[in-house]
């Protein structure tokens, strides 16, 4: 009993020293609780305890610690959605998936983040964008979007000049257009009449034409009528 009592005492010290029980916010939570972390799909808390939600993290590019809110890469999710499906989320982490912009919205309340948007077509060639600053406003204010300090990684600037504008569905029309952006261009996202970039839209297989600007597209890197083979967007916190 003495002994027991002894070896309590002697792994008090040592279980104090154990990881906290704070639930992940983001990616980068996880990773700062363990570096070795490697990219894959965990649980985060973007809205508080009950609100447990799987994404992908990548712990690769440029220091990792990114939360990845979209992804395309096989075409498996149909992206073209209503209001609630792009407010709560749709997909799976491990595939294609869209988090949701409420929680979208909570993280970026939270933290200061900044954004990253990967790209790659059908030969492997790869480029980002990367912009110092990110957040969105509440559904009340439509989503509002808030991106800036645009870096270059090879893609080009497709998100400053929308900035400040509302996220559109198609059955949600917040667009600057006297259309319907979402509708036309079979997406949803921040569009004003209507884009220069189109990472829902339809899941096609490179160049198309066929029909105008509804692929998952990045104009100023290939053009409206090339659709990426992937694409993520992901943020993270500024340090
Ligand atoms: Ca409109």
């Amino acid at each position: 009993m003495k002994l027991l009592a002894v070896v309590v005492l002697l792994l008090a010290p040592l279980a104090s020293h154990c990881a906290p029980l704070v639930l992940p916010l983001d990616c980068s939570d996880i990773y700062n609780h363990d570096q070795s972390r490697p990219s894959g799909v965990y649980t985060i808390y973007p809205i508080g305890a009950t609100s447990a939600v799987q994404v992908y993290c990548d712990m690769n590019s440029e220091g990792g610690r990114w939360t990845v809110f979209q992804r395309r890469m096989d075409g498996s999710v149909n992206f073209y959605r209503p209001w609630d499906h792009y407010k709560f989320g749709f997909g799976t982490a491990a595939g294609e998936y869209w988090l949701g912009l409420e929680s979208l919205f909570h993280l970026t309340q939270r933290k200061r983040y900044e954004l990253r948007v990967d790209m790659e077509d059908f030969s492997g060639t790869r480029a980002f964008a990367r912009y110092s600053s990110f957040s969105i406003d509440s559904e009340s204010e439509g989503y509002r979007l808030h991106v800036s300090g645009f870096s270059n990684g090879g893609a080009g600037d497709a998100l400053s000049l929308i900035s400040g504008l509302k996220f559109s569905t198609f059955d949600r029309d917040q667009d600057t257009w006297d259309n319907n952006c979402a509708r036309s261009f079979l997406g949803a996202f921040w569009y004003s009449n209507c884009h220069s970039a189109n990472p829902n839209g339809v899941y096609r297989w490179g160049a198309d034409g066929a029909l105008y600007a509804v692929g998952v597209s990045w104009y100023p890197w290939k053009g409206h009528d090339y659709s990426m083979k992937t694409f993520s967007m992901k943020i993270r916190p500024v340090q």
